[in-house]
């Protein structure tokens, strides 16, 4: 008889940082980590993960309520299940639930491992094969000090992890964050990409201002100036600045990517699979940013091992990246629940091997960090 989905199990996962990660809305001492633990009657587990940032700061799903939501509306429609049709179980949870994309990421990437390690394949195998088994991720400088940043690059450089940084602003005046970016900038040189990322925290004014001042001191890419709906003001800035723009909260799915493409925009999309409910739906944005001629990256909610390596999955299959990745999740936290941690070097990270995420749970590390209440 062929597997049904037998049980469904989240824990929350709590992760102390590296150092104070400090973006525009919250300052991040700690990560939490939703973990789902996915049960079939052929003895397989398949394993999810579904992370945001600062707890209801970043967007409106929080990590307890991606717990919640699992337990009680998303796992009930999966249990009973067959496990093998994943487009059916996919267009399943979209009939009957709204939103909720991380958590829906979450059980998507828990029923490919499954079926991964079912089929004995890979997961970027699953999804056709992967083009790349290493892929560039850059580091996001967010200590909230600009001296300590720049140490900080310069021990990346020199260990060959990181060439591209990524500076979180927009929780200072607009003149106090050019000059950390300039700065930061002028200490690198040519030896690296400098990006910012404002996470919405400018008006479309500031955002002239402060652009106009970042591209004169030589940033590559300006990532979600002004709020994410505001996507007139998205094309208008792509228009006026030859620095171009990365659109990240602006753009959560294909049909987001469609229609800001369609308004004129250019530059590129960070794609993320919690933004986009799971791996099939980030690649459906990734295509039709592809079809529009949009540049692509590889982003990240901040996520753990599993989470990372889900979307390295899938950031695999795809062609060239105009901006590479920043899937260094694992690598801001103290500890990880996993046995074997991804393999960083070279300015980059390698495509987990064996049967699908080719990531195995530290069950002593997991019962320590998973929170108890
Ligand atoms: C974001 O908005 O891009 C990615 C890297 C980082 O430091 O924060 C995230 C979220
Ligand atoms: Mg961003």
């Amino acid at each position: 008889m062929s597997s049904v989905i037998e049980t469904i199990e989240t824990l929350l996962v709590d992760l102390p940082t590296i150092r104070p990660h400090k973006l525009s809305m919250t300052t991040m001492a700690r990560q939490t980590l939703v973990i789902v633990r996915m049960r079939h009657s052929d003895g397989i587990e398949g394993l999810g993960e579904g992370t945001t940032i600062g707890g209801l700061s970043y967007g409106p799903e929080s990590p307890e309520s991606i717990k919640r939501n699992i337990d009680t509306y998303l796992a009930p429609l999966l249990i009973g299940q067959p496990s093998g049709n994943l487009n059916v179980l996919r267009a399943r949870l979209e009939r009957h639930a709204r939103g909720n994309s991380i958590a829906k990421s979450a059980l998507e990437t828990a029923l490919l491992d499954a079926q991964g390690k079912r089929l004995g394949l890979s997961v970027a195998e699953l999804l056709g094969g992967a083009r790349h088994d290493h892929l560039p991720v850059l580091w996001t400088l967010a200590s909230g000090d600009t001296r300590k940043d720049i140490d900080e690059a310069f021990q990346r450089l020199e260990d060959r992890r990181h060439c591209d940084f990524k500076l979180k602003i927009g929780a200072n005046p607009v003149d106090h964050d050019v000059r950390h970016v300039a700065a930061i900038k002028a200490a690198l040189g040519d030896r690296a990409s400098v990006r910012v990322d404002v996470n919405q925290a400018w008006d479309e004014a500031t955002a002239v201002r402060g652009i106009a001042a970042l591209q004169d001191a030589g940033i590559d890419l300006i990532e979600q100036a002004i709020p994410a709906r505001e996507h007139a003001g998205l094309v208008r800035l792509s228009q006026r600045f030859l620095v171009p723009m990365l659109a990240d909260e602006a753009v959560q799915d294909a049909r987001d990517g469609l229609t800001l493409a369609a308004s004129g925009f250019s530059g590129a999309y960070a794609l993320k699979i919690a933004k986009s409910g799971g791996l099939q739906g980030v690649l459906e944005l990734a295509h039709v940013a592809q079809a529009a001629g949009i540049g692509l990256y590889g982003g990240t909610l901040l996520e753990g091992t599993i989470g990372t390596a889900a979307s390295l999955h899938a950031w695999a299959t795809l062609g060239e990246m105009a901006w590479g990745t920043e899937m260094f999740g694992p690598l801001l936290l103290k500890d990880d629940i996993v046995v074997e941690s991804l393999n960083y070097h070279d300015f980059g990270v390698d495509l987990p091997k064996g049967p699908g995420l080719g990531i195995t749970l530290d069950e002593d590390k997991l019962a320590h960090y998973a929170r108890n209440h």
